[in-house]
């Protein structure tokens, strides 16, 4: 896709004129627009985003370029910050204070313009200095709970959802993106991957030679493409979401797409055992099998609860639905289903952002090479055994408990 002829990428002066021309924002900000503070905070790999700031108020300016953002030679089209403001639309009313509010989009300039979150901090960097906060995990589970229950077949009539999927197929770029980077890349050679240590290039061709990996990944693959059961987040890592301890907002729903509702929960809990590995004591990786299991059994318990209760008819009314004991049995399965691929799309995501094209700073916080490269190596064998092994790890309380088994960190234990 060709920017349109009004596209040009804005600089601190032109982001000052916009928003002087939009009253409410301009009345949010305060002040007269020569005095706004402009400021970068691009972090993502494929944005513009900068911090605007009046007397009165701050706001979130977002803008997409013609490329990826930390590749210009990477072209792409335009349009994720359209995705990103009907993302923000669909699901803005099912989950409550759990996002961004949305303010603007601009559909010449591809900017979006959100609620600023300044005095949150990024998931990732809060956990990389330490911070425990165990009311995330918990919150990121209501979230996934209400948007994906909200959207999906379960709670609305099929043509809303067909109406939206037609909307979120067209994403075609971002789930590419997704296919290539989180599906295919790390399981071939490719130009884009890369590891930071000869040491993991062992496991790297033990994983690509595996059959049962192999397999495990590409029935992923067919269910990332063919199961639209909810409207995805679609990229929801721990740079994804900002907080504080008591304040938690899901952001950058650019990748949004119809999908498999495992596909949202495993890459939570992929970042989350990222962190784990990285983790540099073991009462804090044992806080991190807590912020899983607290995750996972919120998700699954607000899910059903939002399932049950939509079912349930009013007393003295009839209901169209079977129900009864085998309605039971079918949630029953229906989550037994997204546990599985929780667990399946959590180890492919912690295997791509350790051999892949996008990496996370994790790892960064272990000072001495070697170290990383054995923490690194941790959760790299970790998603190996897991995607190798499905047969046996059929359960969260499974994964947790290989998880805590696991002990390639080379980190020192207890005393
Ligand atoms: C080229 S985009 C690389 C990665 O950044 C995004 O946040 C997604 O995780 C994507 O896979
Ligand atoms: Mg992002």
């Amino acid at each position: 896709m060709e920017p349109t002829p009004a596209y040009r990428t804005l600089d601190a002066t032109a982001i000052r004129a916009l928003i002087a021309s939009l009253p409410t924002i301009a009345a949010r900000l305060g002040g007269a627009s020569a005095q706004w503070q402009v400021r970068e905070v691009s972090d993502g790999n494929l944005n513009n985003v900068f911090l605007v700031g009046g007397p009165s108020g701050e706001v979130c300016f977002k803008q997409s370029l013609p490329h990826v953002r930390v590749d210009p030679s990477w072209k792409m089209p335009l349009d994720r910050t359209f995705f990103e403001a009907e993302w923000l639309r669909a699901i803005q009313p099912l989950t409550g204070g759990l996002t961004t509010e949305f303010l603007h989009y601009d559909p010449d300039l591809y900017v979006l313009i959100v609620e600023s979150l300044s005095g949150h901090t990024v998931l990732r960097t809060a956990l990389m200095q330490g911070a425990h906060w165990p009311g995330v995990a918990p919150r990121i589970g209501m979230f996934v709970a209400h948007a994906t229950f909200g959207t999906s077949l379960l709670a609305r009539p099929f043509e809303d959802v067909f109406t939206a999927r037609r909307l979120f197929a067209a994403n075609l770029a971002l789930t590419r993106i997704t296919l290539d980077l989180v599906l295919d890349d790390p399981y071939r050679d490719h130009p884009r991957n890369h590891w930071h240590d000869p040491a993991l290039t062992p496991i790297v061709l033990d994983i690509r030679s595996s059959a049962a990996t192999l397999l495990a990944v590409e029935n992923l693959r067919r269910r990332f493409l063919s199961q639209p059961q909810a409207l995805l987040h679609g990229d929801l890592h721990t740079g994804s979401i900002m907080s504080t301890a008591d304040d938690t907002r899901v952001i950058d729903g650019e990748f949004a797409v119809y999908g498999p509702i495992g596909f949202d929960c495993g890459m939570f809990v992929g970042n989350l055992v990222l962190h784990y590995f990285a983790t540099p004591d073991r009462a804090a990786r044992q806080a991190t099998l807590h912020d899983i299991a607290a995750f996972w059994h919120r998700f699954h318990d607000e899910f059903l609860a939002l399932w049950i209760s939509h079912d349930t008819p009013p007393p003295g009314t009839l209901h169209p639905l079977a129900y009864g004991p085998a309605a039971d049995v079918a949630r029953q399965r229906f989550m037994d289903e997204i546990m599985a691929d929780t667990i399946g799309f959590a180890g492919v995501e912690i295997i791509r952002r350790i051999i892949g094209y996008a990496h996370t700073a994790d790892f960064d916080t272990i000072a001495a090479s070697h170290q990383r490269a054995t923490c690194r190596a941790g959760a790299l064998g970790f998603a190996y055994y897991v995607l190798e092994h499905l047969d046996q790890v059929r359960t969260m309380a499974d994964f947790l408990r290989h998880l805590a088994e696991h002990d390639g960190t080379g980190l020192p234990g207890p005393g």
